[in-house]
């Protein structure tokens, strides 16, 4: 059983109600539990500026799905939500990555975790917060908190229950 880091975005179609139903689509994969799951978080976009602010997430499982297994199943519910991406860093209703594995180091051209950008993207690592416990590592880049202290927000804000 491994503890893995899946990283949730979206800026279309009801973006809040994507992450929503990416969660139980998550939580209700086989052999796997959710342990954790961060606030909502609104973020301008990284990559073209015309396009809508995202709402990201960090979820925390257990599972006994390979890595690969489990790409192939966020894959699935990414396609299942009707994924639309028209350009790259462009809009999309759905993004699903697996940030963190375990402690397990992987690259392939398909595949590449810990997520290639972790380090440097604040929609990312200030979610992941919420979820690790402390003194958490990110394998092969360092500390949680080490990382935070070079990554500004970027205008990235925690949504509230009502907006
Ligand atoms: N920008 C933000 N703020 N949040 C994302 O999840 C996100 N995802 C992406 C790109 C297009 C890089 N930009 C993003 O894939």
């Amino acid at each position: 059983m491994v503890t893995a880091m899946i990283g949730l975005g979206s800026n279309l179609a009801d973006p809040k109600l994507q992450i929503q139903n990416a969660r139980e689509a998550i939580a209700r994969l086989p052999v796997t539990e959710e342990r954790g799951f961060s606030s909502l978080y609104a973020s301008p976009p990284m990559g073209p500026q015309d396009q809508p602010d995202y709402v990201n997430a960090v979820m925390a499982i257990t599972t006994e799905l390979s890595a690969r297994q489990l790409l192939q199943a966020l894959q699935g519910i990414e396609n299942q939500q009707g994924r639309l991406r028209e350009r790259r860093w462009g809009e999309r209703t759905l993004d699903l990555d697996i940030l963190v594995y375990g402690d397990v180091l992987i690259d392939e051209p398909d595949l590449v975790v810990p997520h290639y950008g972790i380090a440097d993207r604040s929609f990312v690592l200030y979610p992941l917060q919420d979820v690790v416990e402390q003194g958490f590592e990110i394998p092969g880049k360092g500390a949680l908190t080490e990382l935070l202290k070079d990554c500004p927000k970027n205008g990235l804000y925690e949504l509230t229950a009502n907006g």
